[in-house]
């Protein structure tokens, strides 16, 4: 049979840029100065992102897949999905083991994968259609912070969260888009939320400080994106990468730091920039949780908790909640 593909582009290449614009003009005329994550995710971010799953010390990405293929069997029954929708769902790399449970448990008609970068949702959209030939795939490229109410509707819907990019949102917009969440659900919906847990500060600081430089890579690609899509003139290289747990906050900052006193024009902007040495712009935060915290967080957005699943050390969570 042939695979269903369908792909709705909420963010054509015009709608990005303006985005980005917008999302550039704020941050970097802002003291401190500083730039939302998203913008991490063009296909080589995507990609680089990918390869941090895969490095010794990002223990996240193992912790969450791992406690999938123990709960997805029950998450798949209690949801009785007939549609999952995937925000931020990149190379949708784990979310094979939820599809294969809500087929087996026989529910599931649709997929429909949410994500900014183009190029990797495609990708994935393409090789989930090959695999699953009985479901349909209904690929969204979209912010999610901004186009929910957009997402497709068919049946039962379960929508996953993973990786724990909840946490890049800081707190009143986390609050802002859970409610935001809760209102597009219909009763009998579902979340399954990924949430990375508050440990000890050394290993929260090597996982977005690989040896390998990985994370340093992924961060100063940001500045990549500004140069191709707004012709900045950012050097990446002379910027340092910097991983810091706030321990107040519970939450790892990243930002770029620059080596030298600089100047850089977006000539799309019409702006010049100006860093000091050792000036810091940040460029994301990933906020950590602790289980009351997030189940507080989810109640006044009004989900309720369902399941809070997570692995024997207690790293990371995996949340099912229900409006
Ligand atoms: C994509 C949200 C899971 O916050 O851990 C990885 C992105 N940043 N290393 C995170 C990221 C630096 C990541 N998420």
């Amino acid at each position: 049979p042939l695979p269903f593909l369908c792909t709705v582009d909420h963010l054509g290449a015009r709608y990005l840029r303006r985005a980005l614009a917008r999302d550039a003009r704020a941050g970097l005329t802002a003291e401190p100065k500083r730039l939302p994550p998203k913008w991490f995710y063009d296909a080589a971010g995507s990609e680089l992102y990918t390869r941090i799953t895969r490095l010794p010390e990002y223990y996240p990405a193992r912790r969450e897949a791992a406690i999938l293929r123990g709960a997805a069997t029950e998450i798949a029954r209690l949801s009785g999905a007939e549609t999952l929708v995937e925000l931020g769902s990149g190379t949708s790399e784990k979310t094979g083991v939820l599809l294969a449970a809500l087929e087996a448990a026989g529910t599931l008609r649709a997929y429909s994968p949410v994500d900014v970068d183009a190029v990797t949702l495609s990708a994935a959209a393409g090789r989930i259609a090959a695999a699953h030939p009985s479901i349909a795939v209904w690929a969204v490229c979209a912010d999610f912070e901004r186009h929910l109410a957009r997402l497709p509707r068919l049946g039962r819907r379960l929508v996953a969260f993973l990786g724990g990019t909840v946490g890049n949102l800081d707190e009143a917009p986390r609050a802002a888009f859970l409610a935001a969440l809760r209102g597009t659900l219909a009763p009998g919906d579902g979340l399954l939320l990924g949430a990375d847990l508050v440990k000890d500060p050394a290993r929260l600081v090597a996982a977005y400080d690989d040896a390998a430089g990985v994370t340093a890579a992924f961060n100063r690609n940001v500045l990549r994106v500004l140069n191709q899509e707004l012709g900045a003139d950012f050097e990446p290289e002379a910027f340092d990468h910097v991983a810091r747990y706030d321990t107040r906050r519970h939450r790892i900052e990243m930002r770029l730091r620059a080596a030298r006193a600089m100047r850089v024009r977006l000539p799309a902007l019409a702006l010049r920039v100006a860093f000091r040495a050792g000036e810091e712009m940040r460029t994301e935060i990933s906020a950590k949780f602790d289980r009351r915290g997030l189940t507080g967080e989810l109640c006044r957005a009004g989900f309720a908790v369902t399941r809070w699943y997570t692995d024997p050390a207690g790293d990371f969570a995996v949340v099912l909640a229900r409006v």
